[in-house]
């Protein structure tokens, strides 16, 4: 069911050679790009005309208007099942806590007597926010989106998430995003909510509609088309990251559970066939008694055959063995997985020691699903390995820092020969002679 990789013996490769010997998912973006070029163009030529065209032909209904009505808002969230309701309310609220303390405040940097940078935090104006609806309708991501657009203060929020053929029970006219998603948004004030899917839904706050003004930024998790948009768009408007199929490691020694370590991998294995399940260990008794433990667990749960079954059997899944937890630890910072689990003893010990990873989860009452729903972290995480080099959702996503520089004549006098002698060293005199003009043309001496 999933294969094993040996990594025990030999001393291990350095870097990029050892991310060579690890599992990952094909996930070609590039390729997906060129199909999803006319599809924003039409977008861009044509509007909500293309955005209704588009539902009809990949969620399969025709929209009467893009634009969800606040009726629908309100009527999702009065039919809303009072124990979702309750957990939905719980995960914002614990969203709050975690995301308020991540504000930025203004700060000023005194470099000389009369000479400061002030560095001022800015929301962006506008953000789309995307709640994917195809495969799997995820309104806990809307809650990831919005509490920290809403934390950085931005001003401007709106939610697009696909259409589905029948929103409401008893009711098949459908063309809304699922009713699940609407409540999510009235429960967090988002009142601005469009039925758009996969790329059009990051083609319509790239360009803008008629229905939907443009926005600046699109952040959110999606599959290959949404990436591949963003993907399109980089350059024009702000995005968080291209997010890829899911994956969790484990990083687990002999005091591990199995029956945790393959209910957890599973819990990922879930979301998509090219989901990545990933077990370092340097027991081979637990890596046997996981891969025993797999089996029951898969066949009691539900996606077995469309996502799960795949997800583990495919190449981006592993039981990967080293010969100890420091060579565990190299494997998963080499690896920069979206989750990480630490399920050795000393986990907290062990965890300090990982530089490469979306999100951290430590010892046996922290697993990824807690992280999903309901810790107060972000679930939407970078993955295929860009947390060597990116972090999470966060209110640091919607925000930029303006630099804001003040100096007064003396300040300026001051350092205005090293200037002009930097400015003259890159052959560029005007940039010096903005100095000069404002002393009489000479540089003044110190
Ligand atoms: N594990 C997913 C997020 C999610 N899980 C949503 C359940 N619902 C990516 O971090
Ligand atoms: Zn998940």
């Amino acid at each position: 069911m999933i294969s094993r990789i040996d990594l025990r013996g030999d001393a291990l490769p350095e870097g990029p050679a050892l991310r060579d010997l690890l599992p990952r998912a094909d996930f070609d973006v590039s390729a997906a790009l060129e199909k999803v070029r006319p599809i924003c163009e039409a977008v861009h030529h044509r509007g909500d005309a293309a955005l209704i065209d588009y539902a009809e032909k990949f969620d399969g209904v025709r929209l009467d208007h893009v634009r969800v009505p606040a009726a629908a808002i309100e009527r999702a969230l009065a039919e809303l099942d009072p124990a979702v309701r309750a957990a939905l309310e719980e995960s914002i609220r614990r969203a709050r806590i975690v995301h308020r303390e991540q504000r930025r405040t203004t700060h000023t940097t005194q470099v000389v007597p009369g000479g400061s940078v002030t560095e001022k935090w800015v929301p962006v104006d506008r953000v789309g926010l995307y709640a994917p609806g195809g495969r799997s309708v995820y309104p806990s991501s809307v809650i990831m989106n919005v509490v920290p657009a809403q934390e950085a203060g931005v001003q401007s929020i709106a939610l697009a998430s696909p259409a589905q053929a029948s929103a409401f029970e008893n009711d098949p006219a459908g063309g809304l995003p699922h009713p699940t998603i609407l409540a999510a948004c009235a429960l967090l004030g988002i009142d601005e909510v469009y039925a758009a899917g996969g790329a059009t839904a990051v083609a319509m706050f790239a360009y803008g509609t008629e229905s939907c003004p443009p926005a600046n930024m699109v952040t959110g998790p999606g599959n290959i088309w949404v990436a591949a948009a963003k993907r399109y768009f980089t350059g024009k408007i702000g995005i968080d990251s291209e997010a890829g199929p899911t994956e969790i490691a484990i990083l687990a020694d002999e005091t591990a559970d199995p029956v945790h370590v393959a209910a957890d991998l599973i819990s990922q294995a879930e979301h998509d066939p090219l989901a990545a399940a990933v077990l370092v260990t340097d027991s081979v008794t637990l890596a046997d008694a996981v891969e025993k433990e797999l089996q029951p667990q898969v066949a009691a749960t539900k996606h077995i055959e469309d996502r799960i079954t795949p997800a583990l059997a495919g190449r981006q899944s592993a039981i990967v063995l080293v010969s100890g937890v420091d060579e565990g630890l190299r494997v998963v910072n080499a690896y920069g997985a979206e989750h990480l689990e630490i399920q050795t003893a000393d986990a907290a010990s062990v965890a300090d020691r990982v530089t490469n990873a979306g999100a951290i989860f430590i010892g046996p009452w922290a697993p990824v699903s807690l992280g999903d729903y309901a810790a107060g972290s972000n679930h939407v995480l970078p993955t295929g390995g860009c947390a060597c080099h990116s972090s999470g959702l966060s209110v640091q996503s919607f925000l930029r820092g303006i630099h804001i520089v003040d100096y007064t004549r003396e300040a300026l006098a001051e350092v205005a020969h090293h200037v002009v002698t930097l400015a003259e060293a890159e052959d560029l005199p005007a940039h010096g002679a903005a100095i000069k003009a404002r002393f009489d043309w000479k540089v003044p001496s110190k």
